[in-house]
């Protein structure tokens, strides 16, 4: 029986990376005076690797950017999520098709919804505050996000921290994902899932996924009988 639906955000909530996070991290370069541009192509590659400093230190480790120690990649991740706040707040990103309307059916249904995500817990109010709106802060039964867990996605970790905090079990228990670190981290947790595809997230590897779609669509009032489907 399903009782609870994750979540995720970048990609799956809305379509965020392109136009929001790696601009951001952009403005964040030229800020501190590196000659660094992440263009659409490269970001995408770098999306290989989730959370804003862990890819960071994937681009040096590349040879994309200089070495720089810990505290530097801090100290340029914490003016990225600034900025990434700002493009949010002017309103620039929306919800992906059909988020709002299950999310809401979901909510009217009785089921448990939280998110787990791999993003900032900053990054994530500015979301739920504009694109979405503040009753979701109540709406959520909880907000697991960012380094609360050590081991980010692919890693269960998120999940499985949102699931011991919401006191529910993997076997009624769904996950909405965008990407294969995505769709792997609910995989591990034991988790059955969803994944809404995306321009960066397409060609991803999905085998195993209980569903594939390119977007939640908007029909009304089948959404949450066609995932509760999946648990029966
Ligand atoms: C997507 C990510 C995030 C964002 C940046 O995570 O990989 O790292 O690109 O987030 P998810 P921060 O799809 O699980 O939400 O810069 O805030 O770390
Ligand atoms: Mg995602």
């Amino acid at each position: 029986e399903l009782k609870c639906i994750l979540w995720d955000v970048d990609g799956t909530l809305a379509d965020t990376e392109r136009d929001g996070h790696r601009v951001a991290f952009n403005m964040a370069f030229d800020e501190a005076g590196h000659a660094r541009e992440w263009d659409v192509p490269t970001y995408g590659e770098l999306l290989e690797v989730t959370g804003g400093k862990e890819r960071i230190k994937f681009d040096i480790e590349r040879g994309g950017m200089p070495d720089m120690e810990h505290e530097e990649v801090a100290g340029l991740h914490a003016r990225k999520t600034i900025h990434y706040q700002s493009l949010i707040a002017e309103g620039r990103i929306p919800l992906r098709p059909g988020v709002r309307r299950l999310l809401e059916e979901a909510y009217e249904a009785g089921i448990t919804l939280g998110v787990a995500t791999t993003t900032t817990p900053a990054a994530l109010d500015a979301l739920i505050e504009h694109s979405l709106g503040k009753e979701w802060f109540d709406r959520f039964a909880v907000l697991a996000a960012g380094d609360i867990v050590p081991a980010k996605k692919p890693a269960p970790d998120i999940y499985t921290y949102a699931m011991e905090q919401l006191g529910v079990n993997p076997e009624n228990t769904l996950a909405l994902e965008d990407s294969e670190n995505g769709w792997k981290a609910a995989n591990a947790a034991g988790l059955k899932c969803v994944v809404t595809v995306n321009d960066y997230t397409r060609n991803h590897d999905f085998t195993g996924a209980d569903l594939v779609v390119s977007e939640l669509g908007e029909p009304e009032g089948e959404a949450v009988e066609v995932l509760q489907d999946l648990h029966t």
